[in-house]
């Protein structure tokens, strides 16, 4: 497919002839119906980007503002072993938001503008980020249930229909897998040591499970952009689809690990397959989407003081840059 209409942030192709609006839209709509991706240059509508370039901003803002609730943690990390696996996992995030950050930047778009309009409060981030992490089983119910959570909202969108998004998710993918058995292997650690250790896994999964399932959106029929985000093969399945998927592969963990689930209404529907699950308390999450989850404040503010300390980093490597590609000029003409 050619052409391209994203603005002059992105390079043109001289040589081709720009193909007549509505080719276009019939090129775009033959590629997503084929179910096969599109490329930066590939023309695309408006919306569509957009609703990318929303989705992969909040994607990559998540991740960096996930370091947040861990990183509390590796100072106290039980052991060197502990400390160590932590520290990579955290730096994994931070690789991941990079990725997802260059994916945006695909789209025409400036990832430093992505982060002020971060810091500005006008792109969110996810609301599982906005939980206290309290004790160390937490380090586990984070592995555990949000990157589970994670894979299973993300392995479908390796399949996505743009290609940028597409690649950098497999990667996202296998890394976040081995995250969630680090989690696993903590959580199955801590319930099967003493009672003290087994109340507090207890009590870390007893906080972390609703959020968790918060985190794949509102229901279907309260997604303002579920349909048409699944229309251009964005998001290949539904939220409450992937809610779903998520609490029957999560269960029969949950019983290996010697834990339960705090839902006095979960039940196995044997017809179905299918596990029941009680009512979501939305009000709650409307409130942290609001802002006005436990820590809300605490990682805005983190943040931008993060960025802040960090600009002579990024002076520095812009300096850096400059400097080698003045070389690289002045060794081109020697
Ligand atoms: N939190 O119409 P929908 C991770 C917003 S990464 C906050 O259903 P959509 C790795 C939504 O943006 C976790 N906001 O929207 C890790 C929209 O607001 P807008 C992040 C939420 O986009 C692990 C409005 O509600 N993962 O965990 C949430 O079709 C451990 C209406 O919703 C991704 O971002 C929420 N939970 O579906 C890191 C995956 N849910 O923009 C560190 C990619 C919904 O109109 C440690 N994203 N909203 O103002 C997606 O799959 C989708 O964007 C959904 C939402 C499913 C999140």
């Amino acid at each position: 497919m050619s052409g391209n209409d994203l603005g002059p942030a992105l390079a043109t192709d001289d040589d081709r002839v720009e193909p007549a609006a509505v080719d276009r839209q019939a090129g775009f709509d033959r590629l997503i119906a084929a179910d096969e991706r599109l490329e930066p240059r590939d023309w695309m509508p408006e919306g569509y980007r957009k609703t990318l370039i929303r989705q992969i901003a909040q994607h990559a803002h998540s991740e960096i503002i996930g370091m947040q609730p861990e990183g509390n943690w590796i100072t106290r990390a039980p052991s060197l072993r502990r400390k160590a696996i932590l520290m990579a996992k955290v730096q994994d995030e931070a690789g991941h938001g990079l990725y997802l950050y260059s994916a945006a930047e695909t789209l025409g778009v400036d990832r430093a503008d992505l982060l002020d309009l971060l810091h500005a409060g006008r792109q969110k981030y996810s609301s599982i980020f906005n939980y206290p992490t309290l004790t160390w089983a937490d380090i586990g119910a984070i592995g555990w249930l949000v990157d589970g959570a994670a894979i299973v909202n993300q392995v479908p969108l390796c399949r996505c229909s743009y290609g940028p998004y597409a690649r950098a998710m497999v990667r996202i993918c296998k890394e976040e897998s081995f995250h969630q058995r680090q989690g696993f292997e903590i959580l199955h650690t801590l319930s099967h040591g003493t009672p003290e250790q087994h109340e507090m896994a207890q009590d870390a999964v007893d906080r972390w499970w609703w959020p968790s399932l918060m985190m794949f959106g509102p229901p279907d029929e309260a997604s303002p952009h579920s349909a048409q985000s699944m229309a251009w093969g964005i998001k290949k399945h539904s939220n409450d689809e992937l809610r779903q998927r998520f609490v029957d592969m999560t269960l029969p963990q949950a019983h290996v690990l010697g834990l339960t689930v705090p839902d006095q209404d979960l039940r196995y529907d044997e017809e179905s397959g299918h596990w029941r699950f009680g009512p979501i308390d939305w009000a709650e999450f409307h409130a942290v989407l609001k802002g006005q989850g436990p820590c809300n404040a605490q990682r805005m503010e983190h943040r931008r003081r993060a960025h802040d300390e960090g600009a002579w980093v990024r002076e520095a490597a812009v300096a850096y840059a400059e400097k080698q590609a003045q070389r690289e000029a002045s060794g081109a003409a020697a």
